[in-house]
């Protein structure tokens, strides 16, 4: 038999766990990913709607032969890591990556503030996109 006092402590020890465990923000573990593909001169994404505050990670694809961009006005006011052709630019001010034919890239930046977060080709201006962002009325 546990004694009383034993049992109540492990009772205690389980609550805490369980409380620590709903308190760690989902964000800090999770990055949520969004897929853009580039095809035909279209970006097509695939994406639930993003969280702020939360790091995200865009993985953008280039399925056509030729070289386009992936740039938005939002990673000029965020900390973001950019990894395109073994090239890993980093920090505030990057406008965005070019991707030759076939290749892919990625960007990991956490999106602090609302706002649209819109992208486009500077290579053919035709190019154009956006994300979805939760909206605070949505949280
Ligand atoms: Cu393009």
């Amino acid at each position: 038999m546990m004694d009383p006092m034993r049992r109540r402590w492990l009772r205690v020890l389980m609550v805490t766990g369980l409380l620590a465990g709903l308190l760690v923000p989902v964000g800090a573990q999770t990055e949520q990913v969004v897929e853009v593909t580039i095809k035909d001169f279209a970006f097509l994404t695939k994406q639930a709607p993003l969280q702020l505050n939360v790091p995200t990670l865009i993985l953008v694809r280039n399925t056509d032969d030729i070289r386009h961009d992936f740039g938005s006005t939002m990673f000029q006011r965020t900390m973001t890591r950019a990894e395109s052709g073994g090239v890993i630019p980093y920090g505030r001010g990057i406008e965005g990556v070019y991707l030759d034919g076939g290749k892919e890239a990625s960007l990991r930046f956490i999106i602090e503030r609302p706002g649209r977060f819109e992208f486009k080709c500077s290579i053919h201006p035709q190019m154009k996109g956006e994300l979805l962002l939760l909206t605070a009325g949505t949280v």
